[in-house]
């Protein structure tokens, strides 16, 4: 309940963008269809008309004079249907406007699934699945944000996968992702829930070409109580990560992760750096390394769809880490990624610090995406 809190606090700005188009596209078509139903008569017919079904007026109007002058401030609007009132939301009785599943408003649906980069064939799809059994049902918001967070958790629920531990020693896990996607704060993160764990863990500084990466590297390490192996900047990444798979061996630690750079502006250059890091470490463990994670930064929205294709290119991706939940609007793209890919997401980062890291749960996640409230 107080994960789950965090979560739809933190990931505030994902959820209320896709809960506000919800409601408006809900609230909009229960308008259209009050007005459809009654439209407000122009001119009064005599005498005292009974008030249309579902659409009470307020105040009641008393019907204007025979020749009204038309500059006369017009009577209000008609109310078509009650919003629910605070009452009523608590005690969660249904009682806000509803629409109809109609072709209309499956396809605002769309519309606002795809704004919330949840991409057009995963929208497609999720539309299409929520249709089912509904189509033609006059539905409120809440029971198409549940029947919505449904089907989103359904996509989910086979790529939630912690990373899984094996027994080698060390388990040896590559970081790689673009620029800034937050790899080497997640190794930070990492690195000290493994600690908390009772793990031994080595971390190799692989981002060789900045000076201020090791220096990050290290001050993460010193937080997370964990060794960080460096070596001079401009130096081979892939000599350094032997030295550290030798060490991390000799001390028989549980796990080396190794972090890189993610220099994409010169594809052939990094797959050239990974590879070769790949080469070296195998000649101490052909196994290794065992996991290859690719962290993604939600916030550059569908870009994080073509970086699975590049990097799956360039090495043997075993598995995803989704940074920079917390405000976005944009984290509707991990539903498309486990759509397309269906690539293991272990963990998502939602903030900066060292506890910021939380393994992913599809339901809660799907949860704080729609607003559906637990
Ligand atoms: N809000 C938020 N910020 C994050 C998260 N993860 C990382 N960051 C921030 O994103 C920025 C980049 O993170 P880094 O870990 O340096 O990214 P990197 O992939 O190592 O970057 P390079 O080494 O330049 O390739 C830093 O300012 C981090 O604090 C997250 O989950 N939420
Ligand atoms: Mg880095």
């Amino acid at each position: 309940m107080s994960f789950f809190r965090k979560l739809k606090d933190r990931m505030f700005k994902t959820s209320s963008k896709l809960e506000e188009g919800l409601e408006s596209l809900v609230e909009e078509g229960a308008e259209e269809a009050a007005e459809a139903e009654a439209p407000a008569p122009e001119v009064a017919p005599a005498p005292a008309p009974a008030p249309a079904a579902e659409a009470p007026r307020e105040p009641e109007q008393p019907a204007p004079p025979p020749a009204a002058p038309a500059a006369a401030p017009s009577a209000p609007e008609a109310k078509p249907e009650a919003r629910p009132g605070i009452l009523g939301r608590m005690i969660g009785r249904d009682t806000g406007p509803r629409r109809v599943l109609d072709d209309d408003m499956l396809e605002s649906l769309e519309e606002l699934l795809i704004q919330s980069d949840m991409g057009v064939e995963t929208a497609v799809r999720v539309t299409a699945n929520l249709a089912e059994g509904r189509y033609g049902k006059r539905l409120s918001v809440n029971e198409i944000k549940q029947a919505l967070a449904d089907e989103i958790a359904r996509i989910m629920e086979p790529v939630a996968k912690p990373l899984p531990l094996y027994p080698s020693k060390p388990q040896v896990v590559l970081v790689v992702g673009v620029n800034g996607s937050g790899k080497t704060t997640t190794i930070g993160k990492l690195a000290s829930q493994f600690r908390a764990a009772g793990k031994t863990v080595v971390i190799a500084a692989g981002d060789t070409f900045r000076a201020a990466a090791v220096e990050q590297l290290q001050v993460w390490g010193e937080r997370a109580g964990v060794p960080v192996m460096t070596a001079p900047e401009g130096s081979d990444p892939a000599s350094l990560a032997f030295d550290a798979m030798t060490r991390a061996q000799q001390e028989g630690a549980d796990l080396l992760m190794i972090d890189t750079a993610g220099r994409l502006q010169n594809r052939a250059d990094l797959m050239e750096e990974l590879a070769k890091i790949v080469r070296v470490i195998r000649k101490k463990d052909p196994e290794a390394p065992h996991n290859t994670l690719l962290v993604l930064d939600a916030t550059t929205g569908q870009n994080a769809l073509s970086q699975v294709e590049t990097f799956q290119k360039l090495a043997d991706v075993s598995g995803l880490v989704m940074t920079k939940l917390d405000g976005t609007a944009r984290g509707g793209v991990l539903v498309a990624l486990a759509d397309r890919f269906g690539l293991p997401i272990h963990a998502i980062g939602v903030g900066e610090q060292i506890d910021d890291l939380q393994p992913f749960d599809p339901e809660d996640f799907a949860r704080a995406l729609t607003g559906v409230e637990a």
